[in-house]
């Protein structure tokens, strides 16, 4: 099934040509309301009407995470405050969140989007949908909520925590279809097993998974230890929120919303656009948004384009999925921590030095955090252990980053010079979880 057979299914030609108007539509938009982009069009020598087709979009300027940072926090949107209804936010690379408000128009189309996604992983309006990513400020919960409720299907928003309970609801409300990170769903199978609870005592049909790296032994595994058709789900906070794309029954690559989101790859060191099928970064220029429409977002992503038609009858370009990222970022439990975020938290905390080590790691399917973090000679020298006991320190810090990182870490304070140091590229993250 296709949601909007017209727009999912056009042809080439015609989406390119829908393209081009919408891009030529949204440069001058920014242009008049955003004065970031005025700025950088007039240093470029660019006007509006420079950008005329969908092939006039490598003139335009590459927009980056440190952009929306340099500019918190509203300065590259592009809306009046009285046309935003809702605000979403995600992790900065430092201090300050990147935030994304959305006009009313804005919430439809992420819901339209969403929409299409779900019917092509099979959902209708008889299922009942447990969405368990986080509701709040992450834009997983509300944006797949939306997207159920367009459709028409019941939604059950059972947000993250409390497995037993959302087990519970999935056996005895026969709930069909699930979204959820595939780590969870990986940890609710488990949590499953344990109480006696298998595939055939529920109804559970198909999930729509994302937020996270997933690999297709994974799929295999939620598949079978779940009993349902595992599907992708695509997008990023900065861009709109899951929706960006999606797998359909064929499951060979997701199709992008490109009438709304235009992708280009590009060479992360070069900025050179890359041909479709070479893999290099992917970048999103928004086409349809209002409230902050950005124009070449690299998304640090790193994936291919695959051309041709789908069996499926989708025209729209296909992502594969991601092959890592072009920066230092992680996504630990559905959410993205920057090591320079965990640097920042140590350095304003007077007895760490800035010395430390992130190890990561996936226990019973559960992501965790483990910060080693060297004491200041200064301390370790006055006798720092009767001064301020270690685990009244570790308690501080990892109070202290779980307010900046809304997860929680585990924090072991070393004694100075014990965390190994490299030569040349720095190696204090240690990633053990091997989803790539
Ligand atoms: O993770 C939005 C989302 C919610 C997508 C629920 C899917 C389902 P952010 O928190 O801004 O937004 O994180 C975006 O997460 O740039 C990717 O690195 C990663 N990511 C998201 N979906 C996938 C996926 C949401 N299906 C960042 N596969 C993105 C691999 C994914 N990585």
């Amino acid at each position: 099934m296709i949601w909007n057979s017209h727009k999912e299914s056009m042809s080439v030609d015609e989406r390119r040509m829908l393209q081009g108007k919408r891009l030529h539509k949204v440069v001058a938009y920014v242009y008049h309301n955003v004065p970031f982009y005025r700025n950088k069009m007039q240093e470029m020598d660019l006007s509006p009407d420079d950008i005329r087709s969908i092939e006039d979009i490598v003139k335009l300027p590459f927009t980056t995470k440190k952009d929306l940072r340099d500019n918190y926090p509203f300065g590259l949107q592009a809306a009046p405050a009285s046309e935003v209804i809702r605000i979403h936010a995600s992790s900065g690379t430092t201090g300050n969140p990147t935030i994304v408000g959305y006009t009313r128009k804005d919430v439809e189309i992420w819901s339209e989007c969403m929409t299409r996604c779900l019917t092509a992983y099979g959902v209708t309006r008889g299922d009942m949908f447990s969405v368990a990513y986080g509701y709040g400020l992450f834009t997983g919960g509300l944006g797949v909520h939306y997207g159920v409720e367009n459709l028409g299907a019941a939604v059950i928003p059972t947000s993250t925590g409390n497995t037993e309970k959302h087990i519970r609801l999935l056996r005895d409300l026969g709930v069909t279809a699930l979204a959820c990170t595939p780590s969870y769903a990986l940890h609710l199978a488990e949590t499953m097993e344990r109480e006696g609870i298998g595939p055939a005592d529920l109804k559970l049909r198909c999930g729509a998974f994302g937020a996270e790296p997933w690999t297709e032994q994974m799929r295999g595994e939620i598949e079978r230890r779940l009993g349902i058709k595992a599907y992708n789900l695509y997008g990023l906070s900065e861009i709109m929120g899951p929706c960006v794309s999606f797998e359909c029954e064929c499951q060979n690559g997701s199709h992008i919303n490109e009438d709304h989101f235009f992708p280009e790859i590009i060479d992360p060191d070069t900025l050179e656009p890359l041909p479709y099928g070479q893999k290099g970064e992917l970048v999103f220029t928004t086409l349809t948004k209002e409230g902050m429409p950005l124009l070449r977002y690299r998304t640090r992503d790193l994936c291919s384009l695959m051309e041709g038609s789908c069996a499926c009858g989708r025209t729209m370009v296909r992502m594969s999925s991601i092959a890592g990222r072009s920066d230092d970022m992680l996504i630990i439990r559905g959410i993205n921590v920057f090591p320079s975020q965990v640097e920042s938290v140590l350095l304003g905390i007077p007895e760490c030095a800035p010395r430390y080590k992130l190890i990561v790691d996936r226990v019973d399917n559960l992501d965790t955090l483990l910060v080693q973090v060297e004491v200041r000679q200064e301390y370790f020298d006055r006798g720092f252990d009767t001064l301020t006991p270690i685990e009244e320190l570790e308690r501080k810090v990892a109070s202290r980053l779980k307010s900046v990182l809304s997860i929680s870490a585990k924090v072991q304070i070393k004694s100075p010079n014990t965390i190994e140091r490299s030569q040349g590229k720095s190696k204090f993250v240690e990633d053990k979880r091997k989803i790539q």
